[in-house]
């Protein structure tokens, strides 16, 4: 069943996506296990494929869509474990000049279900709309994603923003070009997956 999901990822299945997710959820399969073993095995094979120079940003978008279709069905079962009372509030948003949004829909999902309260302002966002929203919806967190290395240098940009701006939202970075290197020199807190995501925000 799971392989069945990470295929249909694979081969841009979108209408079966549907189906298989479901029949998983039916039987009892976790929505974190359709998500490691089934949608974001799919999606790796796809970006190892289009670092290869196999496929292309029409497939890769394709397989995009077939995955955000698959969340979509467990988006529910993954946020419901979530307190009733907030733990923080956090804004979360793809950095200027970059549109990839699966990792922090992710991220943001998984936030929700660990008790945040979770804004997404979406992708390509300035730095200047991060703290104005940071400062105006009086948020915790500041959540950040940059999946190309040309554009994880923004994310300094927002570091240095809050701080000349004293506001005390704390700063999460992660993507895929990213180290924690990268993080601590720029003064943000990062981590490389969405599970780990929650744990670091639990620690801040
Ligand atoms: C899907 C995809 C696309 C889709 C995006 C669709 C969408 N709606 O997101 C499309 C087709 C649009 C696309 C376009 C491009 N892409 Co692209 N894409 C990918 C791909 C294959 C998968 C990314 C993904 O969704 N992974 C699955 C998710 C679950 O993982 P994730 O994003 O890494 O997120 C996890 C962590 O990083 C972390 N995380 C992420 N964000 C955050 C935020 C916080 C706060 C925290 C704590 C954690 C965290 O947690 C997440 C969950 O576990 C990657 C390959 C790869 N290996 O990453 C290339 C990749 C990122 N793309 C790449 C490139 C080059 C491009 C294009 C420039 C291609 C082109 N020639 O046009 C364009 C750029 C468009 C733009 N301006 O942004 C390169 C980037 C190289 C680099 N280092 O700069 C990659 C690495 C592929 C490659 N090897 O060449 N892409």
């Amino acid at each position: 069943m799971l392989n069945k999901i990470a295929d249909a990822v694979k081969n841009y299945e979108i209408d079966a996506i549907e189906t298989y997710v479901s029949a998983a959820l039916t039987s009892g399969v976790s929505a974190k296990e359709i998500l490691d073993e089934g949608l974001v095995k799919g999606m790796d094979d796809i970006g190892r494929r289009f670092s290869s120079g196999e496929v292309f940003v029409p497939e890769v978008l394709m397989a995009a869509n077939t995955m955000q279709a698959g969340m979509d069905l467990i988006r529910e079962e993954l946020v419901s474990s979530g307190d009733d009372q907030s733990k923080g509030r956090v804004i979360i948003g793809t950095v200027k000049g970059d549109l990839h949004d699966i990792g922090k829909k992710l991220v943001g999902m998984m936030f929700e279900g660990a008790g945040y309260e979770v804004i997404d302002l979406g992708v390509d966002i300035p730095a200047e709309t991060f703290v104005e929203e940071a400062k105006n919806l009086d948020v915790d967190f500041v959540g950040m994603s940059a999946m190309l290395t040309t554009t994880m240098t923004e994310m300094k940009q927002v570091v240095d923003l809050l701080k000349a701006q004293n506001i005390r939202a704390v700063p999460l970075v992660g993507g895929a070009p990213l180290t924690a290197e990268f993080a601590a020199s720029i003064g943000a807190n990062y981590s490389h997956d969405a599970a780990s995501a929650v744990d670091l925000i639990k620690s801040l």
